[in-house]
């Protein structure tokens, strides 16, 4: 059986937020503002395809994309830099290398028990966010 991520995940847990958003050049006032958030993903996996939303009271971000086809990226809201992302498996892990202006930027999912995994990475920086099924 194949790994499904679909479902509506809270965040319980967000580790060097701060320093990855540092990484991607986000300014104090809006990092101040992103640290308090509690954010909610919505991830709905059909075979290979995939459809992620991250909503919070703040800001929304969403994300469509096929298995093995890279598509470009317009990271808008977050940082609004552009880039050529693709996913592929490693495994059970989803991993996604984000080519463009910031070295080293990506990011893996898996699942761990009842829990969905999220290393979001970014030139030095890595943040580990952890959720749970709401
Ligand atoms: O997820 O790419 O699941 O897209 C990363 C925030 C904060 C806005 C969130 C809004 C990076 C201000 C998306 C937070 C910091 C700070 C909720 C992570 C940038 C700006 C949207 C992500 C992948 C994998 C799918």
């Amino acid at each position: 059986m194949p790994v499904d991520f679909s479902g509506t995940w809270n965040l319980i847990s967000n580790d060097n937020f701060e320093g990855y958003m540092v990484a991607l050049g986000i300014d104090f006032a809006t990092r101040k503002i992103a640290k308090m958030l509690k954010p909610q993903k919505v991830i709905k996996q059909d075979g290979d395809s995939f459809y992620i939303h991250t909503t919070s009271t703040f800001r929304d971000y969403s994300l469509q994309f096929k298995i093995g086809e890279e598509f470009e990226e317009d990271n808008k809201g977050l940082d609004n830099r552009k880039c050529k992302s693709l996913v592929t498996w490693e495994n059970d892990k989803l991993v996604c290398v984000q080519t463009g202006e910031k070295k080293n930027r990506g990011w893996t999912h898996w699942l761990e028990g009842d829990d969905l995994h999220l290393e979001l990475r970014c030139e030095n920086q890595v943040c580990k966010q952890v959720f749970k099924r709401a």
